[in-house]
């Protein structure tokens, strides 16, 4: 090897791979080296076989699947058509990032290893596996994992001097502007007029859930039921109007972006050009997450104040990630109130650093619940507004769900960002296939828009498993079953959770219906569905599912479990369920 320049690629589907790629690539500037960052898919795939160190960083999604700015990549590098030996000039090293909560953990990563190996690849060192789940988050596995890809990497590379020089790498520049000049293009989605914003749990209960509508009237956007729309909420006004006075910052001063460096296909498009501080503060930067390590590290190149810059000294160290985590991680501060902790330090903040500070807002997908052949040029979307109370004084708030329910169409015209993306549900088209759903609590959405749909079509094989805690609080979307029960297009099993003393979820339900449900199965081919976001709900319903099928085929529990896992495999089980 002679040429020490790093290449780092990315798959990343909520910005964590990217902010780990970003962080790796400030780690490479510091010591001097060339490096280049990019998404999977914005890399010419062809010109891989003449790179010669390449670190991988994966996500993996809930599913299983690579995150959308891979898959372009992910098709290529699995052609059958590449020959063995086509990558035997290329170091690399993988860093996948999952979560062991789910069963597919880190899946892309390993498969990627085991692919590049197979084309002749060498691998640095071992795979990276982060986990979500570790107590200390993934950095417990990142940070031991990249000292060990330094110390090999100058060990390929004796004649590099490691250099200690803390360097800033800010990929913008912010510059005041004058606002004659021209707007960036937007991005391709769609402005959707808000219609409707309706509370649909009673008053008295604890949870607010709410049935947005949204007007699609002249866009193309086709969606089919199992389908998601994907949007970015914005910061809380009262957070942006928080954060400009901390870092002193007038919300209506404007900037243009010029990159500071060559690596294509960072530059932010979506912003107006030029732009106000309000509008990057409000829709770009993403300040109410919990920020991750490499943010407590930028700030402390900006901290003057001892016992701050002590603080920040600590946090940013391998020894103080404890510490990080019980003040940051566990109860779920977010960027924004640590820099209310570090007044002194926050104040000093650089403008041109805030695009390397804070991560961008990303999209949050929503499972989509209503049909188009129901409701003509509309879209609607079901939503648990999320608060949760953690030992700091201030409740959680969900940023996007939060952001939804804070929106009045009664009192002006809204429109909102949205875009339409395929789901991993996938409904039968032929009539005389029945499907079983299992959607507890909002889980019931994509359902809601597959029993829409069907019964538009004139198809009556659906059968709902519905739970939710009371039967007078949340049972979303009564008035519109009762019609289709009437209608014999819907049967409805309910599990109201707490009107009696003892527990019933719908997994009660589904052994209670063993012989109806085994009908369906196997002499009908039904297929079957689980959504929603409770932990345990789709373990606890897959169990059901084998208790029905060793109850009444009268089969072992190791058969049962194949039976289940059979119809997994052909796609007669599926299942979308989020936390
Ligand atoms: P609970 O809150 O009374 O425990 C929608 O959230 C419904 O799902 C509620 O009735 C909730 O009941 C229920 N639920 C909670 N955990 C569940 C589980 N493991 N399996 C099935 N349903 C569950």
């Amino acid at each position: 090897m002679s040429d020490p320049a790093l290449l780092i690629l990315y798959g990343s589907q909520t910005g964590t791979a990217q902010d780990t790629a970003q962080r790796i690539a400030r780690q490479a500037k510091r010591r001097k080296l060339q490096v280049r960052t990019m998404p999977l898919d914005c890399y010419n795939v062809a010109t891989l076989i003449s790179e010669s160190t390449v670190i991988f960083v994966c996500a993996t999604t809930g599913q299983g699947d690579p995150p959308d700015n891979m898959r372009i990549f992910w098709r290529f590098i699995f052609k059958k058509s590449l020959p063995a030996g086509s990558l035997c000039q290329l170091d690399c090293a993988v860093l996948g990032l999952g979560d062991s909560s789910y069963p597919k953990f880190n899946f892309v990563a390993k498969k990627l290893q085991k692919r590049l190996v197979q084309l002749g690849a060498s691998m640095l060192l071992p795979i990276g596996l982060a986990d979500d789940q570790h107590e200390l988050g993934s950095d417990a596995v990142i940070d031991p994992w990249l000292a060990a890809f330094w110390q090999k990497f100058y060990t390929l590379h004796p004649s590099l001097k490691l250099i200690l020089l803390f360097v800033l790498v800010n990929q913008f520049l912010l510059s005041s502007a004058n606002p004659a000049e021209q707007t960036l293009p937007s991005s391709s989605s769609l402005l959707a007029k808000l219609l409707s914003n309706i509370r649909v749990t009673d008053v008295s209960h604890f949870q607010d859930v709410r049935l947005f509508q949204f007007d699609i009237t002249g866009s193309n956007i086709e969606y089919t039921a199992g389908d998601v729309v994907m949007m970015r909420p914005c910061n809380a006004v009262d957070d942006v109007q928080q954060f400009c006075q901390l870092l002193r910052l007038d919300p209506e001063s404007r900037f243009t972006l010029r990159p500071t460096d060559s690596t294509p296909g960072t530059l932010p498009t979506r912003l107006l050009h030029p732009c106000t501080v309000r509008h990057l503060v409000e829709t770009y930067l993403d300040i109410a997450a919990v920020p991750r390590r490499s943010f407590f590290e930028l700030l402390l190149t900006f901290a003057t104040n001892e016992l701050e810059r002590e603080k920040l000294l600590e946090f940013s160290s391998a020894a103080g990630q404890d510490d990080l985590h019980a003040y940051c991680n566990r109860p779920r501060r977010t960027a924004l109130e640590v820099l209310a902790d570090f007044p002194h330090t926050t104040a000093e903040i650089k403008v041109d650093y805030l695009l390397d500070l804070f991560p961008e807002i990303q999209p949050r997908s929503f499972s989509i619940a209503s049909s188009l052949k129901a409701l003509p040029n509309r879209l609607q979307i079901l939503v648990a507004v999320v608060s949760y109370k953690t030992k700091l004084y201030k409740p959680r708030k969900g940023l996007c769900s939060n952001w939804l329910a804070s929106l009045d169409p009664n009192k002006e015209d809204i429109y909102v960002p949205l875009w339409v993306k395929k789901g991993t549900l996938k409904f039968p088209r032929d009539e005389d296939t029945p499907v079983i759903m299992v959607g507890p609590g909002t889980g019931v959405a994509p359902f809601r828009s597959a029993i829409q749909e069907r019964t538009a079509d004139g198809i009556t094989g659906n059968v709902l498993f519905f739970g939710c805690r009371s039967q007078s609080k949340d049972f979303f979307f009564r008035a519109e079953w009762e019609k289709k029960i009437k209608a014999r297009q819907l049967t409805l099993l309910t599990a109201f959770s707490r009107d009696q003393e003892d527990k019933v979820y719908v997994q009660h339900r589904i052994s209670e219906n063993a012989e109806l449900l085994m009908d369906l199965i196997t002499n009908k081919n039904a297929f079957f569905y689980i959504a929603g976001n409770a932990k345990e709900m789709p373990s606890g319903v897959r169990d059901a599912l084998k208790g029905v099928f060793q109850q009444q085929g009268t089969v072992s529990a190791e058969d049962a479990e194949k039976m289940v896992n059979a119809m997994e495999q052909s796609g007669r089980l599926q299942s979308e369920t989020w936390s």
